[in-house]
């Protein structure tokens, strides 16, 4: 099979998604008609929202020819089904339904790939973790401030919260810790408390709202970095709502003495071009959080990669899709990935090794 068929089944799915989702729990609901009892009308109108989403993943998915991202999305999906008492052979069958309204509605190539990407996740269920541990690993030395800070931040005390983390800083600890050590695994587990109904929507969005500003508070205090002459532009993809790791690749970028432009959330991709060009910038840093932002990913590479003057431009990528799929970089377009803000500096700095007039 082609790359450019895998492609365009990704396309078809995603143009049909609705229409697809209404299929699905019109199967659903009429093979189990116990659903109706179980779930209500609220339940009928809530699994079609998931269908949208499940066929969404599932298309880009198909597109990166990367079972192993859809498989990864529906682990998380049984997670948060699971706390919404909705169970494993509940989305099992709802899947089944999603595997035989493709095969009637949707030319068979297309429907062979997204039957068997499907299959493979239905196979892979019952094994799949019904619920999660914290992300606060022990192990890490700064574990224990991370959970006060999550701790803290869920009272809804901003203000103790950014106090306990200048205090480390005060204590001598480096800025760059403190975002990795503590306010990635802390809005992790912020993540995962909301995934896993132990939080409301509410919470997460003053953890996360709240951690910007402290982030932001933090970086002032960091003395200003020699320049290097080299520039970065960082942006999340078109559609993408989750910034705070990319804003942290910037601010590394920025504390390492690059010339850091951080576009924020959904920048559209002719900005992000133009801000290239118009910075002369040397990288491109693109994050992507959610699996069905990935063809964004690649319309962006495509554009930049057919724009002469960003012939010298490298690419990096990055957020939690590529650290499930670690070749999907390639099959987008990128020059590389990194799985954090450090390692992205890093892999920065062996690009671009010599003087910054090297190509
Ligand atoms: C905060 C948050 C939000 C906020 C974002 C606010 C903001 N201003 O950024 C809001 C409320 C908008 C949001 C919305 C949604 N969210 Co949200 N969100 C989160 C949360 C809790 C934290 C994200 C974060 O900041 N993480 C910390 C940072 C530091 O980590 P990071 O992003 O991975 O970044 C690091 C690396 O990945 C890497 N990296 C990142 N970008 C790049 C780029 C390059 C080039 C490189 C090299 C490296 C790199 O370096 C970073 C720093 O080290 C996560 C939980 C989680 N596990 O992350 C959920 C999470 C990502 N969200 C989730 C979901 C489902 C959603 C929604 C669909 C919810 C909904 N139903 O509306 C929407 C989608 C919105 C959209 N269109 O994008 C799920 C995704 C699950 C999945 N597998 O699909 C998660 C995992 C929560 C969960 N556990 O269920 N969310």
């Amino acid at each position: 099979m082609t790359e450019t068929l895998v492609l365009s089944a990704g396309h078809q799915l995603r143009d049909q998604a609705g229409a697809l989702a209404d299929a699905v729990v019109a199967c659903e609901f009429a093979r189990h008609p116990m659903l109706r009892t179980r779930y209500g009308a609220a339940g009928r109108t809530k699994s079609r929202q998931d269908a949208v989403y499940h066929l969404l993943h599932l298309a880009d998915a198909l597109d990166a020819n990367s079972p192993a991202l859809f498989n990864d999305y529906i682990g998380w999906a049984k997670v948060l089904l699971q706390h919404f008492g909705v169970s494993s052979e509940d989305l099992d069958r709802h899947l089944e339904c999603m595997a035989d309204v493709a095969r009637k509605q949707m030319p068979p190539p297309v429907a062979a790939s997204a039957v068997a990407m499907i299959d493979g996740a239905r196979t892979a269920l019952p094994a799949m973790p019904s619920t999660t541990a914290s992300v606060l690993d022990p192990g890490q030395r700064l574990s224990p401030l991370a959970r006060e800070y999550v701790r803290t931040m869920l009272g809804g005390y901003r203000q103790a919260a950014r106090q306990l983390v200048f205090d480390a800083a005060d204590r001598g600890e480096p800025v760059r810790q403190l975002y990795l050590q503590v306010f990635q695994p802390a809005l992790r587990e912020i993540g995962r408390l909301w995934q896993t109904r132990k939080i409301s929507v509410a919470q997460e969005h003053f953890c996360s709202a709240a951690t910007q500003i402290v982030m932001s508070q933090l970086l002032l205090r960091v003395p200003a970095a020699q320049r290097c002459g080299r520039g970065v532009v960082v942006a999340c993809v078109s559609g993408d709502l989750h910034e705070l790791g990319a804003r942290m690749v910037g601010d590394f970028f920025e504390m390492a003495g690059w010339d850091a432009y951080f576009c924020g959330a959904n920048t559209p991709h002719a900005a992000v071009v133009q801000s290239v060009v118009e910075r002369a910038a040397d990288v491109l840093a693109v994050s992507a959080t959610m699996g069905y932002h990935l063809h964004a990913v690649q319309d962006l590479i495509e554009l930049v990669r057919a724009d002469p003057r960003c012939a010298r431009l490298r690419v990096m990528v990055g957020g939690h899709p590529f650290t499930v799929d670690p070749t999907l970089w390639r099959t987008l377009g990128a020059d590389g990935t990194a799985a954090d803000a450090d390692a992205a500096v890093a892999l920065a700095g062996q690009w671009l090794a010599g003087p910054a007039s090297a190509p």
